[in-house]
């Protein structure tokens, strides 16, 4: 039975949210083309904007695709996974509605202040914030009060999956946490405990701020605050993806998860690890002892183990899939698996271009090395990557899969479907290498100015190439993103107009057991509450004493006292 037949409230809340997330995603992939083409500056004298908008389009850029079409997704996502899983309607959809409109209502005031600055003579505020909004850059009240409520509307709509378990519980009191819910919940626990950091920055500083009602902030510890979320929400962003590899990618490929005990593993390792490592995005701020600096450093170089682990355990149960479907050799395996089918080979694809985001995360990790890239457009090569394709490919995947069956229709155009994955990581691969290779010769993020080519150029000297090559790469790649982009949104909008009648689909949504399954694992892995509670101990300890330096001096006073280094 199809998940809509079942589940049709369920699958009404997932349409909702994937379809605001995907308007968000057309927005966003837009605004990344043209700042692809207005930095390289190819084609800037057809691009309607100047310099300064050129902040407003990465601002947009950055808050649609990294906060708002991911929040969407994964909200939307778990919705099904939840369901899914424990097999019963969620306790409350109205509170989901009611976290939905939250996040609806928070979108739409940030995107308002944003947009503005594309005609500032309007009354709307502003926000060339960048997505990570810390002072001194200052934005109209507005944006603030919007991103709180899309963070708040992604809390009410993870308390239902809460509550949805609680009342499975009371029906099932001995069984195992079916898999599925027990990665929602280290999702959503580590989410709870790291968005408090940033809630605590815009309620309490930023907003009173632009509002006017104080007069300065502390800088450094509104970054701090920042940043204690703006690392934990980076797998915010992946464990969705980890939910679709381990639990959807295994059966796409014909076989089965090698192993329910140790994705929970993972999982549990990431709800320990992810928070006390913040400071890796802080290594070159003043007002942080190096100590703890290091400790971040180690702290992440631990966190390396649940995604090295990831990586064994999703390649084994697609190799399963692959002999299963009568693939053989060391790696001749790879052949036999179903790479026309897109929803497979956006999610795989997706894994492998992750192997390579997760090394360069690996050398932004390292506090001496990290001083060769900090600030750097190696840092953006990273990122796209990672939740530029690890999360977004994966979602895509996700979202060939998914659609049919929230919406009872067959997927439309689907040769184009076919090819759009690959046509993403082409485009992603000249991007991201020219980016990180840009980085290297020192090209920093975020401007606008200058070329850093041609008559007045800064004298930038690469290694390998030129510096006008990756800017040209970094064009061309960025085209054929947005050109997979938009197969990708044509795909999804051919599905939904659609008709139901031609050719009601039941697709197989449904998911074969691990190879080995959760009996092997003893029960305390599925215990979160000690988890949790470990995992606010190591909070305390990363995060205790530089905190309390930074509030010694007064809670508004910028700085902290100085540490002996
Ligand atoms: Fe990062 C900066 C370190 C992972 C996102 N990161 C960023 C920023 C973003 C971001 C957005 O330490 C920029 C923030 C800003 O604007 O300033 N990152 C890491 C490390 C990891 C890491 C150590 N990052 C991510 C993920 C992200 C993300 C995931 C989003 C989703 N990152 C940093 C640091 C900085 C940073 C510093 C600050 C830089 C600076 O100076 O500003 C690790 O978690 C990575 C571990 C991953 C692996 C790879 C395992 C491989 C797997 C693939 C399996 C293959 C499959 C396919 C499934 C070790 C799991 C199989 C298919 C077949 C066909 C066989
Ligand atoms: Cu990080």
């Amino acid at each position: 039975m199809t998940f809509i037949d079942k589940f049709p409230t369920e699958a009404k809340l997932v349409r909702w949210h994937f379809g605001v997330g995907f308007v968000a995603l057309a927005i966003g992939g837009l605004f990344g083309l043209v700042q692809a083409l207005y930095r390289t500056g190819h084609l800037r004298s057809l691009l309607p904007i100047n310099a300064a908008q050129y902040y407003t389009v990465l601002t947009g850029h950055g808050v649609l695709l990294a906060l708002v079409f991911t929040t969407f997704l994964i909200c939307g996502f778990f919705v099904w996974a939840v369901t899914r899983s424990l097999d019963r309607p969620l306790s409350h959809p109205r509170l989901v509605w009611t976290g939905f409109i939250s996040m609806v209502v928070g979108t739409t005031l940030a995107a308002i202040t944003i947009l503005n600055g594309f005609a500032p003579e309007l009354p709307f505020g502003s926000a060339n914030v960048l997505y990570t909004f810390y002072p001194p850059l200052q934005a109209h009240p507005a944006f603030y009060v919007g991103a709180a409520l899309l963070i708040v509307g992604s809390w009410i709509v993870g308390a239902d999956y809460f509550l949805t378990y609680r009342a499975w519980r009371a029906d099932n009191p001995d069984e195992r946490i079916p898999l599925q819910t027990f990665m929602v919940f280290a999702t959503f626990v580590m989410w709870y405990l790291s968005s408090a950091g940033v809630a605590v920055e815009v309620v309490a500083f930023l907003i009173p701020w632009s509002m006017g009602w104080i007069s300065q902030v502390d800088p450094l510890l509104t970054r701090t605050l920042f940043w204690y979320f703006g690392h934990p929400v980076v797998y915010f962003w992946l464990l969705p993806a980890y939910l679709a590899w381990y639990t959807i990618l295994p059966k796409l490929a014909g076989g089965k998860l090698f192993s329910d005990p140790l994705a929970r593993v993972v999982f549990v390792l990431f709800v320990l690890l992810s928070t006390p490592v913040g400071f890796h995005h802080q290594y070159t701020d003043p007002g942080i002892a190096e100590g703890f600096k290091f400790i971040a450093m180690t702290n992440t170089f631990m966190l390396l183990l649940p995604s090295l682990l990831t990586a064994f355990t999703v390649v084994a149960s697609l190799e399963h899939g692959a002999r299963q479907r009568g693939g053989s050799g060391y790696i001749g395996w790879l052949r036999a698996l179903p790479w026309g089918k897109p929803s497979f080979s956006a999610m795989a694809l997706a894994g492998l271009v992750f192997a390579a985001g997760g090394f360069s995360g690996m050398i932004n990790a390292g506090m001496n090395i990290n001083y060769l890239i900090h600030n750097t457009i190696w840092v953006p090569g990273h990122f796209h990557l990672t939740v530029g394709t690890a999360f977004a490919l994966t979602m895509m995947g996700v979202a060939y899969w998914l659609v049919p069956q929230i919406t009872g229709k067959r997927l439309q155009h689907r040769t184009l479907a076919a090819i759009q994955p690959f046509v993403w990581v082409i485009g992603m691969t000249l991007m991201s290498n020219a980016m990180h290779r840009g980085g290297l010769a020192g090209l920093p993020r975020r401007t606008a100015k200058p070329l850093f080519r041609g008559e007045g150029a800064a004298p930038f000297d690469p290694v390998v190439g030129t510096i006008s090559e990756m800017q040209l790469q970094i064009a061309i790649g960025g085209t054929l993103l947005f050109v997979s982009l938009a197969l990708f949104l044509a795909v999804m909008v051919g599905t939904w107009l659609s008709r139901p009648g031609m050719g009601r689909l039941s697709v197989n949504g449904s998911i074969p057991s691990a190879l080995s399954g959760p009996a092997d694992s003893p029960r305390i892995l599925d215990n979160l509450k000690v988890w949790t509670a470990i995992a606010v101990v190591l909070v305390i300890i990363a995060y205790g004493l530089p905190l309390y330096g930074m509030l010694a001096d007064g809670v508004l006073a910028p700085g902290s006292p100085g540490f002996p280094v």
